[in-house]
């Protein structure tokens, strides 16, 4: 594997290529005919689910199937959301323009996902006020690695290789979901995030090839962000509450584990091209199974921090809550002005 400074990550075209066959995909199912089951909603969805069609808002859906998609469209949208502040730390300290940048962009990227996704699960009846409020009261959550500190600039380079990488590896499967406003949100957003891994990966090949100083610093970063980047795939699949319905209605298209094991094959052989050690002594490749061998991250640990016990949990909420109490008078004029115009319109 080769690395040129800019390009594509080593071993992560294939993703993308993934995606545009998802795009494709989701463009044939759009022209096949309705997959019906005559009279009897019920089937009907089956029969839309079993031809990989898509599911789109107006047509019948189990409860359990929307309340699930407004569960995880919903915590996909808040990680987004909440997935600014680590970053936004280092916004007034990267090292270059250049760098600044780069990151200002990744960081507004993170904003728009966040909008498409709200979009998305509105399309399902909530408001995304709802959504909000939801969150700042901790009745909804968001991905458990956000509640991690960016303590130095390589943190930056360490989301975007892994934190990212990861959110790809979970995320291009999600192209093919089920329901058609979450499948072509993803889309876009497995796109984008392609570009944010490889800033992040660049960042580390820079600082690896720099200072003893900076290599350590670079070492430091992927050491701290190995473990919670696994644990982001949630619990083990014998734990795992929701894959089996989650998969069996297509949202989800591979277990936890699955996606894991993906995750550790690809990034063990780009952390040989970085020249940097995942901190894992076990990390060893099978010829027989033909992935690595890897020790799990802590799971008790993924529990406390999802229940609100990691380490920056409380920063993060009285930021957004701060963010949205000082917003008010935005929201407040936004509606006032669409009052007025609706009034005079009447
Ligand atoms: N963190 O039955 P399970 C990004 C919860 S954004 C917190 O396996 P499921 C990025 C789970 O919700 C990354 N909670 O659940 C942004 C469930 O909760 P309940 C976000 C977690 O849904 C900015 C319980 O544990 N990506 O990458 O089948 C900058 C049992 O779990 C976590 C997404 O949201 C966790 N890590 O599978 C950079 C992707 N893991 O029932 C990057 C979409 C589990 O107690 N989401 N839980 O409420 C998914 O793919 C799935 O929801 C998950 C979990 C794989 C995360």
């Amino acid at each position: 594997m080769e690395y040129q400074s800019g390009g594509q990550v080593p071993g992560a075209s294939g993703l993308l290529g993934e995606v545009a066959e998802a795009e494709a995909a989701l463009r044939a199912a759009a022209e096949r005919s309705g997959a019906t089951g005559g009279e009897d909603l019920a089937a009907g969805f089956d029969a839309v689910v079993a031809a990989d069609q898509k599911i789109e808002p107006r047509d019948w859906m189990p409860e359990g199937y929307r309340k699930t998609l407004v569960r995880q469209i919903a915590q996909h949208a808040h990680s987004e959301i909440i997935g600014m502040q680590p970053e936004g730390n280092w916004i007034s300290r990267a090292p270059s323009l250049k760098r600044k940048a780069i990151l200002l962009a990744k960081v507004q990227d993170e904003a728009g996902h966040g909008l498409y996704l709200y979009a998305a699960a509105e399309t399902l009846g909530v408001s995304r006020d709802e959504l909000y409020r939801m969150l700042l009261s901790g009745r909804q959550k968001y991905s458990s690695i956000f509640n991690y500190p960016t303590l130095t600039w390589a943190d930056v380079g360490a989301i975007g290789w892994l934190v990212d990488g990861a959110a790809i590896v979970n995320q291009v499967p999600l192209c093919r979901c089920s329901y058609g406003p979450y499948a072509r949100a993803m889309i876009r957003i497995c796109k984008e995030e392609s570009f944010h891994q490889r800033q992040g990966f660049d960042i580390l090949y820079t600082l690896a090839r720099g200072t003893e100083a900076q290599r350590a610093m670079a070492q430091d970063a992927v050491d701290r962000w190995w473990y919670p980047s696994l644990a982001m795939f949630g619990p083990p699949d014998t734990e795992s509450t929701h894959s089996a319905q989650s998969m069996a209605w297509k949202i989800k298209r591979f277990s936890n584990d699955e996606l894991r094991q993906k995750f550790v094959d690809m990034t063990a052989q780009q952390a040989t091209v970085l020249g940097l050690r995942l901190p894992d002594d076990a990390l060893e490749y099978d010829e027989g199974s033909g992935h690595y061998r890897y020790t799990a991250p802590d799971f008790a640990e993924l529990m406390a921090v999802i229940s609100g016990d990691g380490p920056c949990n409380r920063q993060r909420i009285a930021h957004r809550r701060a963010a949205y109490d000082d917003g008010a008078w935005v929201r407040e004029s936004a509606a006032a002005y669409a009052a007025k115009r609706r009034e005079r319109a009447a």
